[in-house]
């Protein structure tokens, strides 16, 4: 009996082989990628802004050209990831309408203020501490450009998490005032970054079907568990206390139980009524307003290339 190129899509997904941009796949498979891929690379680029604020108050040369690297960093990550979302036939022009017309989501993390240097320490440390728990098992995704690119990214990212860790624990080591700096930024960016994995699995609608796909590894509590078992005892290191009252390790299973997470808020961020929608996507649109120029530059750049090349075949030809 002929498989239909359904089943043939799903027995290929079975085996664990990677479906290529010129492969057949469902129309609700090339969805479900755009959408993640997007989001992800839109978060990539406003992740930039939070931090890039910071760049010109480094306390130091070296802290700053750190920084720099990092944040320059962020931007790759999103080109990477724009590129990989183009094989599936979207428009890079059409993503980014969605993202300045505030249609499209990105990750809820970046819509809080950085308040203090100690910041940079907690983002690094924290927030790409959970993007790499949550990143290394998509370079395992059944999509092969996504899962390529995610190779890349997991490298740098936990270099910038080495390097956030490393200035929480410059502060912890430093004065009372910047170890207090160092508390004060844990606070207030822990329960953000448990909030980065996404709603428990009772209420995530897209991670049964991801799994089923392999574009998910695992599960957005899986990740979440994890990454509170990896944290904790880095906090422990640093000296500083994680702001959860309910935080216990159950000897049994050598994991720890957490408080409950403030839902409300997390879907108010996401709805775009966090401390920084605002700012944050207003930022975004006027940088990529001030940068048209550049844009058009490489265009007629391109162009003048691409006639001479022209010219050279005619004169060949002649
Ligand atoms: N923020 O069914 P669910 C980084 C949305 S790290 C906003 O569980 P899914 C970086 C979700 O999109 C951050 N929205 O969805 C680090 C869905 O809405 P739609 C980016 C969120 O896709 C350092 C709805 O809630 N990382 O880039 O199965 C420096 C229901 O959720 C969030 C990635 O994007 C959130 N936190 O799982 C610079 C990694 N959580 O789309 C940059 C790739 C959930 O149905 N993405 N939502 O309207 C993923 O792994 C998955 O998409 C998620 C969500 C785990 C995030």
């Amino acid at each position: 009996m002929e498989l239909s190129l359904e089943q043939k899509f799903q027995d290929k997904i079975d085996r664990d082989e990677r479906i290529e941009p010129r492969d057949w796949m469902p129309d609700s498979y090339r969805k479900t990628l755009v959408r993640q891929i997007s989001q992800h690379a839109h978060s990539e680029l406003v992740g930039m802004l939070p931090e890039g604020n910071w760049i010109s108050r480094a306390p130091s040369l070296r802290r700053k050209l750190g920084l720099m690297a990092k944040v320059q960093d962020e931007a790759g990550h999103g080109l990477y990831l724009y590129s990989a979302a183009e094989t599936l036939g979207v428009e890079r022009d059409t993503m980014f309408d969605q993202l300045h017309t505030g249609k499209a989501k990105y990750s809820s993390i970046f819509n809080y203020p950085t308040l203090t240097w100690a910041d940079i320490g907690a983002i690094g440390w924290l927030v790409d501490g959970a993007a790499i728990m949550n990143q290394v098992p998509l370079c395992r995704c059944s999509y092969g450009p996504y899962a390529r690119a995610m190779v890349r990214v997991c490298k740098e990212e936990s270099f910038h998490q080495r390097q956030g860790f490393e200035i929480m624990l410059t502060l912890c080591n430093g004065t009372p005032e910047q170890k207090a700096m160092a508390q004060d930024a844990l606070n207030r960016w822990w329960w953000p970054s448990l909030m980065m994995f996404g709603p428990n699995d009772a209420e995530s609608p897209n991670t049964k079907q991801s799994m089923a796909w392999n574009i998910k590894r695992f599960t957005n509590d899986e990740l979440r568990q994890r990454f509170v078992d990896m944290s904790v005892p880095q906090a422990a290191l640093l000296g500083i206390n994680i702001p959860d009252a309910d935080l216990k390790l159950d000897e049994e299973t050598g994991k720890y139980s957490f408080g409950e997470i403030n839902w409300d808020e997390f879907w108010q961020v996401v709805k775009g009524h966090g401390p920084c929608n605002k700012d944050r996507l207003a930022a975004r649109v006027k940088a990529h307003e001030d940068g048209a120029w550049v844009r058009e530059a490489a265009m007629a750049y391109a162009e003048k290339q691409e006639q001479k090349k022209l010219n050279t075949i005619a004169v060949k030809t002649a």
